[in-house]
């Protein structure tokens, strides 16, 4: 199904939440007003735009999505919405959209979520332990990306992914692939995933994922001086070896 205007996706000039979308309607040649707000320490940009419901949403946070008379919140139901509306869903079994919704929830709850409390973590927790933080998030991560293999092994994710489109849940697992090799660097063990890797490398929309990056040099969250974070997490993970 065609959408009768292009959407309007507001969100920080991030990755964050929204970046696989911005893959998503990229890749489907999809039009889309890609509205950008900018960040800075005192958030000076956000705050008028937080204060106007009609702009920041029911809950007052980004992302939201504007289409077609709908002004959406929630990252998981803007993900819902956008496979449904651009006409994935029907191009799947029931089976594989309940797939496709598993996929998205674990990478929103159990992947994109901890990396981004990890980067704000000693912003928000002055003397926290940021070493034993990052080793433990990092051993968690992995069991996960081993079980997110494993699953889409199972469910012939892999094997049928020439069959159909680039949907929504893929440009999220290469988003989250993506995110965890800026975030953890040489300690990422992209490696002992394989199928993760070949999917990472050999990813259809790849290349217009590649130019998105590179054409706007986003951080992962809002955090003030987010690269020097990341330095600090990864020399923390090199000192617990
Ligand atoms: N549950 C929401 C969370 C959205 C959220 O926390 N957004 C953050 C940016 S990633 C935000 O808008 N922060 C600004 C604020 O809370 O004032 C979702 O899944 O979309």
């Amino acid at each position: 199904m065609a959408p009768s205007n292009a959407p309007t996706l507001r969100y920080f000039a991030a990755r964050g939440r929204a970046q696989f979308l911005r893959y998503f309607f990229r890749i489907r040649g999809l039009g889309f007003t890609d509205e950008e707000v900018a960040l800075s320490a005192d958030f000076a940009a956000w705050a008028p735009i937080r204060r106007d419901r009609t702009l920041s949403g029911p809950f007052q946070k980004l992302p939201v999505l504007e289409c077609d008379g709908h002004l959406i919140a929630e990252t998981p139901i803007i993900a819902a919405f956008v496979h449904r509306h651009f006409g994935d869903e029907e191009k799947l079994s029931a089976a594989d959209n309940l797939r496709h919704a598993m996929l998205t929830s674990s990478l929103f709850g159990d992947v994109m979520t901890p990396v981004a409390l990890l980067i704000w973590l000693d912003a928000m927790y002055a003397g926290v332990d940021l070493a034993a933080a990052a080793k433990r998030t990092l051993e968690r991560l992995n069991a996960q990306m081993h079980n997110v293999e494993r699953t889409l092994i199972e469910w012939q994710w892999f094997a049928h992914l020439a069959d159909r489109p680039v949907m929504v849940a893929d440009c999220l697992l290469w988003e989250e692939l993506s995110v965890l090799q800026h975030v953890f660097g040489p300690h990422v063990p992209l490696g002992s995933w394989p199928e993760l890797a070949h999917f990472y490398t050999e990813f259809s929309g790849r290349a217009v994922c590649d130019r998105e990056l590179l054409a706007r040099q986003r951080p992962v969250t809002g955090r003030p001086d987010e690269p020097a974070a990341i330095a600090r997490l990864q020399h923390a993970l090199s000192a617990t070896k």
